[in-house]
């Protein structure tokens, strides 16, 4: 097994659904997490300027969503063969431009939730709903195995979102 080092800020951010897969697969990995105070040191450092990244065997690989589809490969939750994981990242591309337009940065409370209900109803129900209904959507297949692999983007989006950034 190669040794696997996850390189982020100490929240759970952009790395939260790459650790949910090593938890799920069961693979041990080293959580570096980098205090803010740090970062401008290390960041000239790292591929792209950017966290979080991944260290196999000493080779890196950044971007989130490269570094779990990578994992979903590894550790063999990504559906099992090719078109299967592509329909699921179909799935995860769907669900990141959902959550991008989530209201992240609102800090007023009653506003917040004006504006996530709104969201709710206008963005995330229909994106939702062509998931599920269209030729990409689940009801037309249903990977077990491949679904951890997306259920572990969705669940982190969804926790990431309610504690915003607590560790
Ligand atoms: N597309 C990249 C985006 C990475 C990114 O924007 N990371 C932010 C933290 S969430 C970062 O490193 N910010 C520090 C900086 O830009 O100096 C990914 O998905 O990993």
């Amino acid at each position: 097994m190669p040794a696997y080092k996850l390189t982020y800020f100490d929240v759970r951010g952009l790395a939260e659904m790459s650790r949910y897969v090593f938890a799920e697969a069961g693979v041990q990995y080293e959580d570096v997490r980098i205090k803010s105070d740090d970062w401008p040191k290390l960041k000239p450092s790292t591929p792209f300027g950017k966290m979080p990244y991944l260290s196999v065997d000493g080779k890196e690989v950044a971007h989130s969503r490269a570094i779990v589809r990578f994992l979903g490969r590894e550790f063999r939750l990504d559906g099992g063969d090719s078109l299967t994981a592509a329909r699921l990242d179909v799935w995860i591309e769907q669900l990141f431009e959902t959550y991008s337009s989530m209201p992240w940065t609102e800090e007023d409370e009653d506003q917040k939730a004006k504006l996530l209900a709104t969201w709710e109803k206008e963005t995330l129900a229909p994106k939702l709903e062509k998931l599920g209904g269209n030729k990409c959507g689940w009801r037309s297949f249903f990977p077990w195995q491949g679904c951890f692999h997306f259920g572990f983007c969705h669940f982190a989006n969804l926790r990431i979102y309610e504690r915003k950034v607590e560790p």
